[in-house]
């Protein structure tokens, strides 16, 4: 969608904003389910990268410990309990400025992919950059989509990150849907842009051809030790109205409430559902940080009648036994 659309879009009164995109919603989702993904870092810290919001950069001290790629027997594990809890997406995250073919360390993730896939769930993986060679083994080993955000506007960008460039990420997002796999790119809220940078990442999102099968909105999690630990908290009515906007602008797309879940209250992320989120990431931990507990996300869903997308019927039982009840949530 182009941009002067978007803005007369979003600069619309919040209620006809909002009820447009309900309309959207409605008109394109059939169901009130809400896609549950799991998250895990299967590498943590040390990354060479220099984003500025994220706490496993190298180029900043925010505390955190590394760690190197997890065995996959412990992956698997966790993978399972995932899909007993009524995950039907897992998720697995890299810190790395990307992969290499022919590498021991992408042999390792390609034979953890290989395992996921293998217990009938969706495997998503974000690992940073990829060139053709890499995108195309991994569709091989069986992920089903790649997670790959812009963040920001290009033009942004670059006060964000400094050590590749917003056209390197765009170039791995070609080489992953010419080998075949969704594409899941989104953002990153309270990175101090201005309304026109949420906007342009909106037009760049949403004139991807194909469009992207799910997009994830984050609200900065300000992380201590990065240049935006002191980054202000994003506002509850700004990102549904962001909600809104991608729920009109990428009507078929899963819109993920992502990162920042534990500083809304309810009612802000019923907001949010209102406006077209119909994904959240689903378990305690992000990759390095805190998300609403299980337990409080099933008592929520059930409040606003939201069902759990349901796992696909020829997946067959949880092979392990549930670590937590999935339903009824607890009143
Ligand atoms: N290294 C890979 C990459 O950069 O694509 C994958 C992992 S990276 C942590 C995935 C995404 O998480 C980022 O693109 C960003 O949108 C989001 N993210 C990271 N740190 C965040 C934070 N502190 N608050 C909100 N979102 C964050
Ligand atoms: C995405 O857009 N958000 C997730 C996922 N893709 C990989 C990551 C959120 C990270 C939040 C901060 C952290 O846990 O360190
Ligand atoms: Fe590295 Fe990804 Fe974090 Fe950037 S967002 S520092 S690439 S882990």
């Amino acid at each position: 969608m182009h941009y002067a659309d978007l803005a007369a879009l979003y600069h619309q009164p919040f209620f006809s904003l909002l009820q447009q995109a309900r309309e959207v919603h409605e008109n394109h989702w059939s169901d009130s389910s809400v896609q549950l993904c799991a998250l895990l870092s299967i590498k943590t810290g040390g990354c060479s990268e220099d984003c500025s919001y994220c706490a496993q950069s190298a180029h900043y001290t925010s505390g955190l410990d590394t760690e190197r790629l997890m065995e996959k027997e412990q992956v698997l594990e966790r993978a399972r309990l995932a899909k007993a809890n009524g995950s039907t997406r897992f998720c697995m995250g890299a810190a790395g400025r990307g992969v290499r073919a022919g590498t021991r360390g992408f042999e390792s993730v390609l034979e953890i992919v290989r395992g996921v896939a293998a217990l009938e769930i969706e495997v998503c993986v974000t690992l940073g950059e990829l060139g053709a060679e890499e995108a195309e083994a991994l569709r091989l080993a069986g992920v089903t989509a790649y997670n790959h955000n812009i963040d920001t506007s290009p033009e942004n960008y670059p006060n964000i990150v400094t050590t590749h460039s917003f056209q390197d990420r765009l170039n791995t997002i070609r080489h992953v849907q010419d080998a075949g796999m969704s594409v899941c790119c989104g953002g990153i809220l309270g990175l101090g842009e201005t309304v026109e940078d949420r906007l342009r990442m909106l037009e760049v999102i949403s004139e991807f051809n194909p469009p992207p099968e799910s997009i994830p909105i984050n609200a900065l999690m300000p992380m201590p030790g990065t240049p935006l630990a002191d980054g202000k908290p994003v506002d509850a009515f700004d990102l549904a109205r962001l909600i809104a906007l991608t729920r009109i602008s990428t009507p078929r797309a899963r819109v993920r409430l992502s990162a920042g879940r534990t500083c809304l209250s309810d009612e802000a992320q019923a907001l949010c559902f209102f406006a077209g989120a119909n994904s959240i990431f689903y378990g305690d931990k992000l990759l390095t940080a805190a998300n609403p507990a299980v337990q409080n996300d099933l008592a929520l869903l059930e409040k606003l009648d939201l069902e759990a997308k349901p796992a696909n019927r020829s997946a067959p039982a949880p092979c392990s036994t549930p670590e937590r009840p999935l339903s009824p949530a607890p009143k």
